[in-house]
């Protein structure tokens, strides 16, 4: 794409240019764009670049990279690129020179301790937003930020340790392995960190974002492949467990092991886990249980009995497995799964289903006995974390979702993924660049306005009243005798004048996604959406022995319902469920002052030491770090009230000021450290400094304040 080298000769529109590589090249002077100095090589932070043209921050990240210093600053903004390896850099001393500001190389550490100070020091809450594509790095990232900040709460003792091991269950519970990630989160979550008044841990909430539904031949989630593997004998046997390769939902894709990874070890680390989040052994024998009732229902196999294609289940084993699994009598389980009931007068008659209508209410039998069991997860997590109560002190939310996908073939979940996405970046967008721009525009402070792209239109393409995607996709839902062509067409009858719409041929639409355009096959979006469950599933769970069915059934019955499927059964859309779980994180993060760290993917072979650079410029102007490193280096990323400025270093000056106001004191003081005029500006109400201008402040205050610390201590220990 780009080379370095060095200009020879210019004449007119010509440059001579003398490569690095000794090869010598004529091109278009215009196409031209100065390096930076070799001072600047491998700069911490991307603002410090004399010349901000893509070649050279993508150079400058390469060249970190190529060192193992994955970590890197845009201005406010952390920028982490996935080693793809272990790098030594997460180590306990790595926490304490970080706790200690001994460095300031760019760090996850750096960031979460960041957020912790704002935290103490001026009480607001925190989020530490993490965004990027799949495999960029997402979750492992979230990782080190709790490992960071339970290692300030109080060390590894108590709650911070079960907060560290809840990943264990939720990653095998809500992660499998796709073709872009060996351990792609299929939900989201956000992560409340509260903290005591002194700054200790006093618990952690995680709330989570519907899981999507894997894509046909992908793996399954990690637990059923661990469960297989690390079952001891006898549970085995009161399970009747099988090897993973005999059950139906785990052969259809055909890995079942994953490279570098033991599931039987796996297993018995989620045990553990289990055991420190208070899952008592009852309790995980019936977690077990509802896992292999899923597996077995998925092997129940149906035989057709009429010329309509009608059919009923077979009696064989797996349906004896499932149904005594889930504390049924086999044939009311077969009863369930192959009849449904209509309103007849004032009977209610079963009536067969066919084939495909039969297999549609297993697989949902089974999809929400598993998605029942992740919510009764996290609420057991939850309780063992006791954030039960309302939380009224401080807190540090974590969020960590899905990653933006792109496939060959992308279907309801990647349109569901990447929605949320273009939610997230808009936070982003918002809070980066608009509110900034804002801030000085309130403050009349003077500065060069960066033009931006805003997502708004592209989100109201999807959310606009009646006429955006979401809208559009329920209502063609609950029509009768819609198809997928009917709601393609529908969507392009409607949206065709939009930009961010592209109408595809067939059953097929694009959109122009913040990250790039992303064609959507309908096929299958309206069953998804609607996900039907019959009424009689849900009565067979609520009428089972065990107490797990029972739970999730009753759950079930006081949920909100409203749309009607064609089965029978009241409940909201996927999609609107959807919508209405990720408004409820976003809301939450609104109210938070957020950090935002940027997971780069080096390559697509999640492979170390090796940096693509084409793809990395994409994913780089897709999160709009350029625009973001521009306000930055134009801008003056630390503010403080006048007021708070002079509270906090008014003790430092050094002569008596005539007027006592706040701003007289804040300029006094700017004065007296020689802060540079072009360093700071004075707005109406706050003071705005160049990046690095508080440390100094920050010293001195802290060198002062140590020695009266000091005094106070020699005095009290003389009175002593
Ligand atoms: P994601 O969360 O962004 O994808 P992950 O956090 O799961 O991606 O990272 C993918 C893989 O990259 C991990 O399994 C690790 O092998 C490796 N990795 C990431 N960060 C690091 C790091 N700091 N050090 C070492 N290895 C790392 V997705 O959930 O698919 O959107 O849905
Ligand atoms: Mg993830």
């Amino acid at each position: 794409m780009w080379a370095s080298g060095t200009v020879q000769s210019t004449s007119g529109e010509e440059s001579i240019v003398s490569l690095s590589n000794g090869n010598v090249i004529k091109v278009c002077t215009s196409q031209l764009l100065p390096a930076n100095p070799g001072i600047l090589e491998g700069v911490n932070d991307l603002i410090q670049l004399s010349y901000l043209n893509e070649p050279s921050v993508l150079h400058n990240l390469k060249r970190r990279y190529s060192h193992d210093m994955i970590y890197s600053k845009a201005g406010p903004v952390l920028i982490a690129v996935n080693p793809f390896k272990d790098v030594q850099i997460y180590g306990k001393d790595f926490v304490t020179s970080y706790r200690e500001k001994a460095t300031d190389s760019p760090h996850v550490f750096a960031m979460a301790d960041n957020a912790y100070n704002e935290m103490m020091n001026d009480g607001l809450n925190q989020s530490i937003i993490i965004s990027g594509e799949s495999g960029a790095g997402k979750t492992e990232t979230a990782k080190f930020a709790m490992q960071y900040l339970a290692s300030l709460g109080g060390g590894y003792g108590g709650k911070e340790c079960k907060i560290l091991r809840t990943h264990c269950i939720l990653e095998a519970f809500g992660n499998a392995k796709t073709s872009r990630n060996d351990n792609s989160s299929r939900f989201g979550k956000l992560i409340d960190i509260h903290f005591t008044a002194s700054g200790k841990i006093s618990g952690a909430n995680i709330q989570t974002c519907k899981h999507v539904q894997l894509a046909a031949g992908e793996r399954s989630y990690h637990i059923f492949y661990q469960l297989c593997a690390g079952a001891s004998p006898a549970l085995r046997e009161r399970l009747n467990l099988k090897m993973a390769n005999e059950y139906n939902y785990l052969v259809q894709s055909d890995c079942l092991v994953i490279n570098g990874v033991d599931d039987g070890q796996k297993f018995q680390k989620l045990k553990e886990a289990f055991d420190i989040v208070q899952i008592c052994k009852e309790e995980q024998e019936q977690v077990f249980a509802m896992l292999a009732a899923v597996l077995w229902l998925g092997n129940i196999s149906f035989q057709v009995i009429d010329k309509e294609n009608h059919v009923e289940a077979l009696a064989d084993e797996a349906l004896t497995s499932a149904a005594t699994l889930i504390g049924c009598a086999p044939h009311e389980l077969m009863q369930a799964i192959s009849t449904y009931r209509i309103q007849v007068g004032k009977d209610r008659i079963a009536k067969k289903l066919t084939l495909q209508q039969a297999i549609g209410t297993r697989d949902a039998l089974a999809k929400f006995i598993y998605a029942s069991l992740f919510d009764w997860l996290v609420e057991q997590i939850n309780k063992s974390l006791e954030a039960g109560k309302k939380h009224i002190g401080r807190s540090i939310s974590i969020l960590d979702i899905y990653g933006f996908e792109s496939l060959k073939k992308n279907s309801f979940e990647q349109f569901c993924i990447n929605y949320a996405n273009e939610r997230l970046q808009q936070h982003f967008n918002r809070h980066l660049l608009k509110l900034e721009q804002e801030e000085y525009d309130l403050e009349g402070i003077d500065w060069s306005k960066v033009v931006f792209e805003d997502n708004q239109e592209c989100l109201d393409l999807f959310e606009k009243k009646p006429l955006g995607i979401l809208s559009l996709l329920d209502e063609e839902s609950n029509a009768p005798n819609s198809t997928d062509f009917t709601l393609a067409n529908k969507l392009k009858q409607h949206l065709n004048s939009n930009s961010y719409f592209k109408g595809d041929r067939g059953r097929a639409f694009g959109v122009l996604h913040f990250a790039g355009e992303v064609h959507y096959d309908t096929n299958g979006f309206l069953d998804k959406n609607r996900d039907p469950l019959s009424s009689e599933v849900v009565q067979l769970l609520s009428s089972c022995d065990s107490q797990l069915p029972q739970l999730f059934a009753k759950k079930m019955f006081n949920q909100p319902l409203q749309s009607v499927t064609s089965l029978d059964t009241t409940m909201q859309s996927v999609a609107l469920q959807f919508k209405g779980q990720l408004f409820k994180l976003m809301h939450q993060l609104e109210s938070t002052r957020p950090h935002f760290i940027c997971c780069i993917k080096p390559n697509s072979k999640q492979l170390p030491g090796t940096y693509e650079e084409d793809l990395v410029l994409q994913q780089l102007r897709c999160c709009g770090i350029f625009e973001v490193i521009r306000i930055s280096r134009s801008g003056y990323p630390t503010r403080m009230t006048h007021q708070a400025f002079s509270e906090r270093y008014g003790f430092l000056l050094s002569e008596p000021i005539v007027s006592q106001d706040s701003l007289s004191i804040s300029v006094a003081l700017l004065k007296q450290f020689n802060v540079l005029p072009q360093m700071y500006q004075i707005g109406y109400t706050k003071l705005f400094l160049r990046t690095g201008q508080i440390s100094a402040l920050e010293d001195r205050r802290k060198q002062v304040l140590r020695g009266v610390i000091e005094v106070q201590k020699y005095f009290r220990g003389h009175r002593a």
